[in-house]
């Protein structure tokens, strides 16, 4: 019987068959020839990375000791059913690693990353990733493509500095799998650490990452988000919401208050934090109430010197950015989407909730409300 689910499967080995063809036509051996030195390689000291949940990121060191290694990481695609907002409805998200973003993998420049990518056979889908910091063979997608009760193994070398999507990509479906919730980030830091682009060192006590999602959902006649038992039944419906391009939820992190209240990011006076902000679809515009952007790399890519001071900028759907801030007052400060009617909306808000004495010099109450005097 032809269900949903092999339709899927079919398409997508179909045009899997076809990219794969056009590959090896192009080239039998995409690393014939200028392969790196299999000795060379074998030397080169291999670092198991721990990844964690986001907002937050890895340890790492900021500024890279001895040579390039291999990192090498593991992720696992989870297929899941997930709440979205505070009325319960129910959203079938494709993950890496169960979380929306996927984990932010960090590395140095020149160092290679070897992901191992595993597609449990629990899962009804085939995936594969796309990294924007690689070179080649549609950002390692072609060599990754695996159905459920498979896994895979790619290393590339991270030769470009910079945040960087990464996503899924099977042939066909690539829009609904990132929307549906398959993206993460890749910081590739300069080898000496990030600087002011005037060559003075820039640290950061914390960082947090935050993937912005348009989200859509499909309603039924009476105008209530229908409920699917898996992502493969919710694919139809999605994609006619899809190219509407008019999205029900815009989220930070996967759900509406995935990072505010007892979900906020937090720090302390005094101290400076690097914001990663990706976007995989949609063009998006971060805004700290009350803050600034002391350093802005727009773009994400730390070859360029980065902006000073913005109020407002600008993450184009298909990438990621970062920003610096050194926090000065504390308080609960609003992260959001100023494109207010996603943030006030439809839940592009993130809270950072910041300890420490308030500075009377930056800003003052000089008089409480009080009755407009006679
Ligand atoms: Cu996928």
């Amino acid at each position: 019987m032809l269900t949903r689910r092999t339709a899927l499967l079919g398409a997508a080995a179909l045009a899997a068959t076809a990219s794969t063809a056009l590959a090896q036509t192009e080239s039998d051996d995409p690393t014939g020839g200028t392969v790196a030195d299999p000795k060379a390689l074998e030397k080169l000291k291999r670092v198991k990375a721990e990844l964690v949940a986001p907002p937050n990121v890895m340890a790492h060191d900021q500024v890279a000791k001895g040579g390039p290694v291999i990192v090498e990481f593991r992720m696992t695609i989870a297929e899941k059913k997930i709440v979205i907002d505070a009325e319960g409805t129910t959203f079938q998200a494709l993950t890496f690693e169960g979380s929306m973003p996927g984990p932010t993998l960090v590395v140095h420049q020149d160092d290679y990353v070897e992901l191992t990518l595993i597609n449990p056979d629990t899962n009804t889908m085939p995936h594969n990733i796309d990294f924007h910091a690689a070179t080649g063979a549609m950002g390692g997608s072609e060599f990754t493509l695996i159905n459920p009760g498979e896994q895979v193994t790619l290393r590339f070398r991270a030769t470009r500095t910079g945040v960087f999507l990464y996503h899924c990509a099977p042939p066909g479906m690539t829009a609904w799998h990132v929307t549906s919730g398959m993206s993460g980030t890749l910081m590739v830091l300069p080898r000496d650490g990030l600087t002011d682009g005037d060559g003075k060192p820039l640290h950061y006590d914390r960082l947090y990452a935050i993937g912005e999602y348009d989200l859509y959902l499909p309603r039924d006649d009476k105008g209530a988000y229908r409920v699917y038992e898996s992502a493969g039944d919710a694919f139809a419906d999605t994609v006619e919401v899809m190219k509407k391009l008019i999205p029900t939820h815009v989220v930070f992190n996967g759900k509406v208050g995935a990072l505010t209240g007892d979900n906020a990011m937090t720090a302390k006076v005094g101290e400076t934090v690097l914001f990663i902000h990706s976007s995989g679809i949609m063009d998006c515009r971060p805004h700290l109430i009350g803050g600034h952007g002391d350093w802005v790399w727009e773009h994400g890519k730390f070859a360029n010197p980065p902006q000073r001071n913005y109020e407002t900028w600008f993450i184009r759907g298909g990438s990621a950015g970062a920003m610096v801030y050194t926090f000065l007052q504390p308080g609960t400060y609003n992260y959001v989407d100023h494109n207010l009617i996603k943030a006030e909306l439809l839940g592009a808000v993130a809270h950072v909730k910041v300890e420490g004495t308030w500075n009377h010099d930056l800003m003052t109450q000089v008089s409480a409300p009080a009755p407009i005097k006679a």
